[in-house]
């Protein structure tokens, strides 16, 4: 009798029918889920794939014949962080799900500051009737860093409400109507930026990325009185100790915060306090798990029918 093949899981998602729900993609397999106790101490080796969110340390020396490692999101600083690393393919997921999601947040994020939610949410408290200076979405420039998958995605569906969209990436993009600007044209990007919308991946270069230095750099006299910021690529590019000088100094106008450079964030961040700023808990775009497990198996049938996988990172850029 052959050995059914075997699937590594080590998934940090916390939803108990993770495994059931994968069982369906996965029928010719044995599905190994690390999170489970009864797996501690099993033995890895032999074992050809590999869907993780941050990995244990110690998975790739327990694991020493992946062929193929799949990312349970669309990030891979998890991953690209994990001590021993094996040089095979790297797989990230991208998903139509996932990317719709993400522009959801941040249509809503540009919203909320736009149309001043966050002092009308402060004067219902107070029972306060007073109406805020509200310019139209087209008298306000949308700066979106990173092109990509999501960023790209984002600033279609943020032209679409009406807002001037620009765009700022490492390579040059040409997209019809929206003015780009690539890794050279960052100051005028952001003299231009009347909100700044990050989905830029972590990688070496943009750590801390988000700081003073490009804080001070955004459109000081747009129609919002001051920039705002919008994060939901990764805490580690912004640096906290900058971001909360510019909310509370009037440098910033307010922000909305999806990840952040600990998550959860501690209790004693002083980011919680702030009234101008939405914080959620790095909720912007989930895996949804069956469409994650459908893109794995759709991959793994690929690779073993010799055709060339998808989404896969390159090394050396970090994404
Ligand atoms: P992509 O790889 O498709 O796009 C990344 C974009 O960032 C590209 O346009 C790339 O430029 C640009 N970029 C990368 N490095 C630099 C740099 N140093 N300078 C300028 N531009 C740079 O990624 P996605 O759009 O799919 O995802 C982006 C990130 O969003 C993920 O890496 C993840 O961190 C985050 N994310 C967050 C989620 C959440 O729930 N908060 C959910 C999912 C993802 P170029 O086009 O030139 O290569
Ligand atoms: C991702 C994330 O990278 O959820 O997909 O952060």
């Amino acid at each position: 009798m052959t050995r059914a093949r075997r699937i590594i899981i080590d998934l940090k998602f916390d939803r108990p029918d993770l495994v059931a729900g994968m069982q369906p993609y996965f029928p010719d397999f044995d599905i190994i889920d690390l999170a489970d106790k009864a797996q501690v101490g099993r033995d890895l080796t032999g074992i050809d794939y590999a869907i993780v969110w941050k990995p244990d340390a110690d998975l790739f020396t327990r694991a020493q014949d992946l062929k193929v490692l799949f990312s349970g999101g669309a990030g891979v600083d998890h991953v690209m962080a994990v001590p021993g690393l094996p040089d095979i393919p790297l797989v990230r997921f991208v998903d139509r799900n996932l990317t719709t999601r993400m522009s959801e947040w941040v249509v809503l994020q540009c919203l909320i500051h736009l149309r001043r939610v966050l002092p009308y949410l402060d004067q219902q408290k107070k029972r306060h009737w007073h109406e805020f200076i509200q310019p139209e979405a087209a008298e306000v420039t949308v700066g979106v860093m990173g092109l990509g998958v999501l960023g790209l995605d984002a600033a279609t569906k943020l032209k679409g409400l009406g807002f001037n969209v620009i765009g700022w990436s490492r390579t040059k993009k040409h997209i019809d109507g929206m003015e780009t600007f690539d890794a050279a044209g960052l100051d005028a990007f952001l003299g231009k930026t009347d909100i700044l919308v990050g989905l830029l991946p972590l990688t070496p270069e943009t750590t801390g990325f988000y700081n003073k230095t490009l804080f001070a750099k955004l459109k000081k006299d747009g129609p919002l009185g001051s920039p705002f910021f919008i994060n939901a690529g990764r805490g580690k590019s912004q640096n906290e100790d900058d971001l909360l000088a510019a909310l509370t100094d009037g440098t910033l106008g307010g922000a909305s915060l999806d990840v952040f450079a600990v998550e959860p964030l501690p209790q004693a961040s002083p980011l919680w306090a702030l009234d101008n700023v939405v914080i959620t808990p790095h909720a912007a775009a989930p895996s949804e798990p069956s469409a994650l497990f459908a893109h794995v198996r759709r991959e793994i049938d690929r690779y073993e029918a010799g055709e060339t996988l998808q989404f896969t990172i390159n090394r050396t850029t970090g994404y």
